[in-house]
């Protein structure tokens, strides 16, 4: 069986850019991959946190991945920080890459805001996560399209220690879907759609309630012309929107022109409000059941040690391959 990992950050409530990008593909893989999921709390603290609000976020996620489908009978689920080989492999990777290559990274320059001085954390971020993927001799690894030049980093350093030293790392691939692999934010379609953005209705959470979601949708950029057409560089707002409608009711975009033909965005963005709501419905449901659970606990504590057992096989590797330790 292939092995699978992706994680989410816990920097607030997963929104459905994160969901239609990549935690669609959690569950789609867990019946044929052995999957591994995590909740990337060392890569939250690149941008400043507090650490009570730190701590619920990565409940909220948590629970959010098993309320969209996750299941933990046939997939890990951990915390990053309980398992160590993540910062112990992190160090071993940022000395063998390079600065001009992380200066590249295009989301180092927006997060930096290319600034002449940022944290360290922040620049050294695809480190880490190229650690994250390699611990686990991963082969596939799904993930939204803003992640892509991160795939290609860790690839790279991969490749370039395979071939300067004995083969230590599985080289993955990332998993990119079709359609909803970049949602837009809802105020500024040129943007992607951020649990960090300060405006809130820049996004739809999964935790959203219905008025909320309405109130986002109904707000949502789009543009003059007033006509439901599929056109991302010349009406980004409404092609976005019309994304969301063909992932979440299995529309295709084609047919959505055609149900649509002569109608308004009012009454576009109307049913959308109704999809939406009905799409995010059981997930609510089911992530209130379970987010302040004993079994949310223990799930957590039971995947840490399942995720450390297969760490510290790599990190074995990785020590004897470089040549530390006794
Ligand atoms: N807008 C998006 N459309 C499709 N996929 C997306 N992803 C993120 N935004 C979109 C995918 O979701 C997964 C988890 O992302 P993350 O939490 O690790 O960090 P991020 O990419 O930086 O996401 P956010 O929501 O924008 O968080 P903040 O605001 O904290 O930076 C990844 O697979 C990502 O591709």
């Amino acid at each position: 069986m292939k092995r699978v990992f992706s994680g989410v950050q816990p920097t607030g409530n997963i929104h459905l850019g994160n969901y239609l990008g990549a935690l669609r593909q959690f569950v789609e893989l867990q019946d044929d991959h052995e999957c591994i999921y995590c909740i990337v709390d060392m890569h939250a603290i690149t941008v400043p946190q507090d650490p009570k609000v730190l701590k619920e976020h990565i409940l909220d996620v948590a629970a959010l991945y098993l309320a969209v489908g996750v299941d933990p009978k046939k997939s890990i689920v951990f915390v990053q920080s309980d398992v160590p080989g993540h910062a112990e492999l992190s160090w071993v990777l940022t000395c063998n890459s390079y600065t001009g290559e992380l200066s590249r990274m295009t989301q180092f320059k927006a997060k930096s805001h290319n600034k002449e001085s940022a944290p360290t954390g922040l620049f050294t971020y695809p480190v880490l996560m190229a650690a994250d993927i390699l611990l686990y001799a991963t082969d596939i690894v799904p993930v939204g399209n803003d992640q892509k030049q991160h795939i290609e980093l860790c690839r790279d350093i991969a490749n370039r220690i395979n071939n300067t030293r004995k083969k230590t790392f599985v080289v993955p691939d990332g998993r990119f879907l079709k359609e909803g692999a970049r949602i837009m934010a809802l105020d500024d379609p040129t943007q992607k759609m951020s649990k960090s953005a300060e405006n809130i209705h820049s996004r739809i959470s999964l935790l959203d309630d219905p008025a909320k979601i309405k109130k986002s949708i109904m707000k949502a950029t789009t543009d003059s012309e007033g006509v439901i057409r599929f056109d991302v560089e010349n009406k980004p707002g409404i092609s976005n929107l019309m994304n969301i409608y063909s992932v979440l009711a299995g529309v295709p975009l084609e047919q959505i022109e055609k149900d649509y033909e002569g109608k308004g965005y009012g009454d576009f963005k109307k049913d959308l409000v109704e999809i939406v709501v009905n799409a995010l419905a059981p997930i609510r449901e089911r992530y209130e059941e379970i987010r302040h659970s004993d079994e949310l606990i223990e799930i957590l504590k039971d995947g840490a040690v399942r995720a450390n057992a297969i760490s510290e096989k790599t990190m074995a590797r990785v020590k004897k391959n470089f040549g530390l330790g006794l």
